[in-house]
């Protein structure tokens, strides 16, 4: 008789041949139709699985860990986990895993791109040619603002901060940067010779200021009508991080009324539905939550959670294990 395979809940649609590996050590459910489960569905089809490769649409609460005795691991393959209370997992039992390195390079070049189409307007003026309504050229037509010379603010400078300044050289930018704890010389030199400020101060001074804080309670609205008030007119603010560090609805005002030149996000307060608003206004750029989506990264992602998994069923401890006090 073969030996019984602990089983794992693929929770999302992700790229079966990736997955493959992971049938030597799992009997596998996978959700290839991609249907976003309900919280309840979710606790139906986690009874007696050994653990769970999700992304950030799985809510990882203490409701629903109490109903899964059996769980030991959950692993998400985004870097972010505000989706997983870690301290009802450790009293649950269970493990919890990130993904996080093998998408620094990827996000910090969709910041760049947000950035880049919010300050020259690319999508405005596509917008403009496709409505047809592109009759003359016009001298101040289109006019953004400077990227080049001009002095980018990075507020919360992990891995994919540095990796955002460091591309800050190429455009001949001063970097400016505010974070909970100031980085070492060695990193700040490496980091374009980003210069630690306060955080008044990089909302004052910065040309072009982007987010890649984590979201919790704490960082909740980080940036809402007394910090975008205090942004150069000129400025333009990019999210890449997480719905929520935004007061959108304070956003859309300051856009709506030109307080702050431009936006550019690709992560909104309640994704995937998003302030009706923002669809008004023409200076803002638009993505669903995609910083991350270059297939070799996503694919890099999906195989740091396999790993984890892996490894807790091989009664290793997972790289990438978020509370280690379950140990
Ligand atoms: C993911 C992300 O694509 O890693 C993160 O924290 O936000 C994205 O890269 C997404 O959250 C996957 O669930």
């Amino acid at each position: 008789m073969k030996p019984v395979k602990p089983k794992l809940l693929i929770a999302r649609a992700m790229f079966p041949d990736a997955l493959a590996r992971l049938n030597e050590y799992f009997e596998l459910e996978q959700n290839q139709e991609d249907r976003i489960f309900s919280q309840d569905e979710l606790a139906e089809r986690l009874q007696g699985k050994f653990g769970m490769i999700c992304t950030s649409s799985a809510k990882i609460n203490r409701d629903l860990l109490s109903k899964l005795p059996e769980l030991k691991i959950i692993s998400t393959i985004a870097v972010g986990y505000d989706n997983f209370d870690l301290q009802a997992c450790t009293e649950h039992q269970v493990m919890a895993t990130n993904a996080p390195d093998v998408l620094n390079e990827t996000t910090a070049d969709f910041a760049w791109a947000l950035m880049m189409a919010t300050a020259r307007r690319v999508t405005e003026a596509e917008h403009f040619l496709r409505a047809g309504e592109w009759k003359k050229w016009g001298v101040d037509s289109f006019v953004g603002v400077e990227i080049h010379g001009s002095r980018l603010g990075i507020l919360g400078m992990g891995r994919i901060g540095q990796a955002i300044a460091r591309r800050a050289a190429g455009f001949g930018m001063e970097v400016i940067y505010h974070n909970r704890r100031r980085l070492n010389a060695e990193q700040e030199l490496a980091a374009h010779h980003a210069r630690y400020v306060d955080k008044e101060t990089l909302l004052r001074e910065s040309d072009h200021l982007i987010l890649v804080l984590p979201y919790s309670p704490e960082s909740h609205h980080t940036i809402g009508v007394a910090e975008l008030a205090k942004m150069k007119p000129g400025a333009t603010l990019i999210n890449i991080a997480r719905g929520g560090i935004v007061d959108d609805a304070a956003l859309i005002h300051a856009l709506r009324y030109g307080k702050i030149a431009g936006a550019g996000l690709d992560v909104f307060e309640n994704e995937p539905r998003f302030h009706p608003d923002f669809l008004d206004l023409k200076n803002v750029v638009l993505t669903p939550h995609i910083a991350s989506a270059s297939e070799r990264t996503r694919r890099a992602m999906v195989n740091r959670a396999m790993i984890n998994v892996i490894a807790a069923v091989r009664g290793e401890v997972p790289p990438d294990l978020l509370n280690r006090d379950v140990l």
